[in-house]
């Protein structure tokens, strides 16, 4: 009988990470190796290790115990890692082509052993760039229709859904979206990071009754809507792409959530950028084509995401009740105002919580940051209020097209 020991966590440095992959036998330890920790997230370290000699290459992406943007103090659970990676796998069984492949998990170290994405851009650098990726609504569409789907119970029996929903309880890293998502922002709170031109705005804000009550009921969707496994973290900061490929990257924050909020997470920040492009362009003609594309992205991706989310209905519903005339129309009905209150909730934290984007962060001039934070923030409040008028994607469209300059 083999006895099973659990190792001591301890944080990889440049060149444990590579004896590491010797101990995995994915290197050889002749072969000559370049290795760099390249992690520019909030949360972990992440080693990009090439071999000279055979041109291989990996990542490994290792959990910290604690959050690396505000340090020790805030300690945070290496389970994360766990559900990442498992995360990844079962989006492999439906999206093969739009995910890192894993080669290893080390549940112990809280470490896994994946793909080098390498060659390929982060979502939110070459939109802040000016650059477009024709691909990307298409590969996103069928990323959420086919990962929310499957994992429903209009994919599979409630029984299983409920077993993996245990598998992917996560509470600690669902606590940070509690608070710095729909809490946080909403009062004088500590985790509050907005710059001092936009005091005013934010006192307002705290004291917005109406605006307050509406995302009190989304932070309950958020807390209570356990309909499929989400990826719970979808930015443009979670997706990797070129001109033909998408990769969705980090699902550390996976759980058993509401369909729409992976929609919201990816729609406010193509949001986002769009705005600050007024930051970014100078050239207002290059500006309007980037704007024209992003507006064309979210139409899109709402689109693919309907039309692949009906054709598995059709083909692959395990519930009885889904031949029943207009009920998937109002299944999608229900997901598309959530998504859009979760869109707006999403905008609103990145101007006045704990965590930022680039997007907006990077523009020089502090009078049109400024204009682009109010933008931002008066576009989430209407979205999330206006979240059961705004009947359809075009609806929404032409509402972002009145929110910039
Ligand atoms: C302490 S973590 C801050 C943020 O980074 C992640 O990407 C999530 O969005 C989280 O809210
Ligand atoms: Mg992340």
């Amino acid at each position: 009988m083999t006895v099973q020991t659990k190792k001591q966590y301890e944080e990889l440095n440049t060149k444990t990470a590579v004896s590491y992959l010797i101990n995995l036998g994915l290197i050889k330890t002749d072969e000559e190796t370049t290795v760099a920790e390249i992690g520019d997230g909030n949360l972990n370290y992440v080693f990009h290790i090439i071999s000279q000699t055979t041109g291989r290459s990996f990542i490994i992406k290792q959990a910290l115990p604690y959050a690396k943007v505000v340090g020790e103090s805030w300690p945070l659970t290496l389970d994360r890692a766990r559900i990442e990676a498992s995360a990844l796998k079962e989006a492999a069984k439906v999206v093969p082509e739009l995910v890192p492949k894993v080669f290893h998990l080390d549940p112990d170290l809280a470490l896994t052993v994946m793909e080098d994405l390498s060659h390929l851009t982060i979502l939110r650098a070459g939109l802040i760039a000016g650059n477009q990726y024709p691909l990307v609504a298409e590969h996103i569409g069928k990323y959420l229709a086919h990962t929310l789907f499957t994992t429903s119970t209009f994919g599979i029996n409630p029984q299983a859904a409920k077993k993996l929903a245990v598998t992917y309880s996560n509470p600690e890293l669902c606590k940070i979206t509690e608070d710095l998502v729909f809490t946080d922002p909403y009062f004088n709170c500590e985790t509050n990071n907005f710059e001092e031109h936009l005091t005013p705005r934010v006192h307002e804000l705290w004291q917005d009754k109406e605006l307050k009550k509406e995302v009190a009921k989304l932070k309950h969707l958020f807390l209570t809507k356990s309909e499929t496994l989400i990826h719970g973290d979808l930015h443009t900061g979670s997706i990797f792409v070129s001109e033909t490929e998408t990769k969705v990257i980090d699902p550390e924050f996976s759980f058993y959530g509401p369909f729409g909020f992976d929609i919201g997470a990816f729609l406010a920040n193509l949001i986002m950028n769009l705005i600050a492009q007024e930051g970014h362009q100078q050239d207002s003609e290059q500006k309007e084509d980037l704007q024209n594309y992003l507006l064309d992205t979210i139409e899109k991706t709402w689109d693919i995401f309907t039309s692949e989310f009906k054709k598995l209905w059709l083909a692959k519903s395990i519930e009885p009740f889904s031949e029943l005339e207009g009920y998937v129309e109002e299944v999608l009905t229900d997901i598309w105002q959530d998504a859009l209150g979760f869109t707006g909730c999403k905008m609103i934290r990145r101007m006045i919580g704990l965590a930022h984007v680039l997007d907006v962060d990077s523009i020089e001039s502090a009078e049109i940051r400024l204009r682009v934070q109010t933008s931002i923030i008066n576009l989430g409040r209407k979205l999330i209020l206006e979240r059961k008028q705004i009947g359809g994607v075009l609806e929404l469209v032409s509402t972002v097209e009145g929110a910039y300059s």
